[in-house]
Formats: structure tokens, C-alpha cells, sequence
């Protein structure tokens, strides 16, 4: 759309809106003036913020299940040797999985735990037994 354009006292006017210039300069607004920042005196102390502590890798534990077959001497002997478990320690593990179905031979690495789970299902199958353990993360 074209604006009709007259030409007045004061220069050129457009006639279908009011065209108004501001003839006064603004007042400042009233904020405090900026100021330099102070000297460092040499004995400031930053505080920064310490990047988060790495999180402990996830662990493992060797859980040995029971079953009707394998006989109570053998799971002894298989938790003293992977485990590194002393006789009494062995049998109470023993005796809890035989109870509760299950029970934590030890806990590790990942990896660790992966070739506990892979050595004590290797003696159990060459030695006839249906000997079953798993790792699973801890938590
Ligand atoms: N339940 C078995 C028995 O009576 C003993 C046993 C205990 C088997 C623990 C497996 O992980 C096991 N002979």
C-alpha cells in the first residue's frame, strides 16, 4: 500500500499515520556506575569447584546355586579352592546355598568374577556334577 506523502512546513508528512522524531535525549537510566574491578592484592584465595570423583567400577559377585546332586563335600572343597575360603568359612557358605537355594562365594572385578563363574563350572562338569553358579552386579 502506498501512503499518500504531502509536502509541509516541517518536511515531508505522511497522512495516514502521524510520523513523530523525539526531539529530547532520553534520561539515563539510574544504574549504579560501572566501576573497576578491585586491585588483587596477592592474597585472594579462589575457591574451585573440584571436578566429581570418578565412580568405583561396578562389582560382582559369584553366586553358587544348589541342586539335589552335587555332593556337600565337593561344593566345600570348590569354594576353599576358587574362593580362597578356609574350611569353616566354606561350609557355612556351603550349607547357606544348600538352605536358601543360593549363596555369594565372593565378590570381584568383572572380569574376575567371569572366570570364577567359568572354573567352577569347568570342575563341576569334569568332575560329573550338576554344580551351577552365576555373576550378577552387586546392587
Ligand atoms: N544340595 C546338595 C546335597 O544335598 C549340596 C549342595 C550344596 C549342592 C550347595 C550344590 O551349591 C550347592 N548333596
Amino acid at each position: 500500500m502506498r501512503h499518500q506523502i504531502k509536502r509541509g512546513r516541517h518536511g515531508l508528512i505522511a497522512l495516514d499515520r502521524m510520523i513523530f522524531m523525539a526531539t529530547r535525549i532520553p534520561p539515563v537510566p539510574k544504574t549504579p556506575p560501572a566501576t573497576k574491578p578491585a586491585r588483587d592484592d596477592g592474597d585472594s584465595v579462589v575457591l574451585e569447584r573440584r571436578p566429581q570423583k570418578t565412580a568405583p567400577p561396578q562389582m560382582y559377585q559369584v553366586v553358587m546355586l544348589n541342586d539335589d546332586y552335587t555332593p556337600m563335600e565337593f561344593v566345600v572343597v570348590v569354594i576353599q579352592e576358587y574362593f580362597n575360603k578356609d574350611r569353616e568359612t566354606a561350609t557355612q557358605i556351603m550349607l547357606k546355598i544348600h538352605l536358601d537355594g543360593r549363596g555369594v562365594c565372593g565378590v570381584y572385578s568383572r572380569d574376575l568374577a567371569a572366570t570364577k563363574v567359568n572354573q567352577v563350572m569347568e570342575a563341576a562338569h569334569q568332575a560329573g556334577h550338576p554344580l551351577q553358579c552365576v555373576s550378577e552386579p552387586v546392587e
